[in-house]
């Protein structure tokens, strides 16, 4: 079969997406609020910032400016795992970076599986957050063992999605036919269910173990947990989710607002309670509760190199080491004026973090540039060659995820009174090996993105050699 009858693996995962948009705002109805909002703040953000209008434009990101930029699983067993990966792969995902949680009281370690290349990115920058439950953290070995003998019966995808993901492998691709069955069937997996496959008192116990065990290993599924579009004004829809009767978290994650963003901002309404029903002879001891769902908006901003990912690691451990926000999060407004404060340390200019090396930054010729290449050798750093106006520098957009606010993100959602620190150490490699592949680094591929855009910008004026 020719690959011309493929479809690219980008149209499936805007197909994948779209439909996990549709189901999830179905099943959360508060979701489909939260983009209200988001898309109203949007817009009257792009009406008050015509310039901010044009280069989104520009970039061709206008169209897509509310869609979902991510979503989060929390997956229960080694399989499961490998089984995902070549599920998100048929989508043109992949494992990006590993990010160890148990540091921060959650008992699990995750990659977030994301297109990899810019063009992809640009189709559709959909990608999820997804976590493994590491069962070796919970102490009693009784409960431990219950919680794997439930999980070892359970198969969370669909035969049929199964054989889809085996095709696409063997024939490099699916036909129109089969990318549409396969997103039907991959929803399944993604789908919430009610009904419990444990009795309400093993629910009970491992919940009392961590709210987060008995949310992985209490269902039929990984259900998703939430997704999250893309906001322009971050502080502008925490501060309106009241008005639309949602519950936001006490405080946006991440750095604080700045004029050059950096990173990842990010903030999300508390889970909802939702009825189960738990297994078991008697109806009164059969129905329970179970907070799993919410959701949650981000804005990004540009990657950091890591010397400048050190300076925001240091400069936010300062800041809650500083002001602990308090379980209601009365002392919300404290913690936001002390990261203020704390990252005035931080450049807030894009010629600074260029220069200081702080931060990624794409390359491209000028027209100027190019015109003077016509007529002169061009010589000259980087720097000289930026400064003559011969060469442009814009910020590479950071594509992936902070631990400390997914922490935050996990915890919130899960009761913020849960604060448990295990001792074990982070095993990127035993998670490489469930996966059954390495994850990519991350900071490798900003660092290639930015150099392969330098090598192209100074091979279009005429400079072979890469000058520092
Ligand atoms: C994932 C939380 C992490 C984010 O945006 O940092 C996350 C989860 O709750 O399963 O989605
Ligand atoms: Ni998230």
């Amino acid at each position: 079969m020719s690959t011309d009858a493929f479809v690219h693996p980008d149209e499936i995962r805007s197909m994948f997406s779209s439909a996990m948009s549709d189901m999830y705002r179905s099943e959360v109805p508060q979701y489909g609020t939260l983009m209200e909002l988001v898309s109203e703040i949007n817009q009257s953000k792009l009406e008050a910032e015509p310039e901010l209008a044009d280069s989104l434009a520009h970039n061709g990101e206008l169209e897509r400016i509310d869609l979902e930029r991510h979503g989060a699983i929390r997956l229960g067993k080694p399989e499961e795992l490998f089984n995902m990966r070549r599920l998100f792969a048929v989508m043109g995902m992949h494992p990006v970076g590993y990010y160890d949680l148990s540091v921060a009281g959650v008992p699990v370690h995750s990659t977030a599986f994301r297109p990899i290349d810019e063009e992809a990115l640009k189709r559709n920058p959909f990608r999820v957050f997804t976590s493994l439950l590491r069962l070796e953290l919970i102490e009693d070995e009784d409960l431990r063992s219950e919680a794997e003998g439930i999980l070892a019966k359970r198969d969370i995808f669909t035969a049929d999605a199964i054989k889809l993901i085996y095709l696409a492998e063997k024939n490099g691709g699916l036909t129109r036919t089969q990318a549409e069955q396969f997103v039907a069937e991959a929803l399944e997996t993604f789908r919430w269910h009610s009904d419990s496959t444990v009795t309400l008192e093993t629910y009970q116990k491992l919940h009392d173990a961590h709210r987060l065990i008995a949310d992985v290993v209490c269902f039929k599924g990984p259900h998703i947990n939430h997704l999250t579009p893309r906001t322009l004004d971050i502080d502008a829809v925490q501060q309106d989710m009241p008005k639309r009767g949602i519950t936001p978290k006490a405080i946006v994650e991440g750095p604080p607002a700045r004029s050059c963003p950096i990173l990842l901002r990010q903030t999300s309404f508390k889970a909802l309670e939702e009825r189960v029903n738990f297994i078991g002879d008697r109806r009164d001891e059969t129905v329970g509760t179970h907070t799993a769902r919410f959701g949650e908006i981000e804005q990004r901003g540009i990657a950091l190199t890591a010397e400048g990912r050190k300076l925001y690691d240091t400069l936010l451990a300062a800041t809650r080491h500083a002001v602990q926000i308090n379980v209601g999060g009365s002392n919300a407004r404290d913690y936001e004026t002390e990261l203020v404060e704390r990252f005035r340390a931080f450049p807030d200019d894009y010629e600074t973090l260029r220069v200081e090396k702080l931060a990624f930054f794409r390359y491209s010729p000028t027209k100027a540039g190019l015109n003077a290449a016509k007529k002169d050798d061009l010589t000259g750093s980087i720097n000289a060659l930026v400064d003559q106006g011969y060469l442009r520098a814009d910020p590479i957009i950071y594509e992936d995820f902070l631990p400390v606010s997914a922490a935050g993100i996990f915890q919130s959602n899960l009761g913020s009174d849960e604060q448990k620190n295990y001792s074990e150490q982070s095993n990127q490699k035993v998670f490489e090996d469930s996966l059954g592949a390495p994850v990519s680094d991350e900071l490798d591929l900003y660092a290639g993105l930015e150099q392969d855009s330098l090598n192209a910008a100074l091979e279009a004026l005429g400079i072979r050699k890469n000058v520092a």
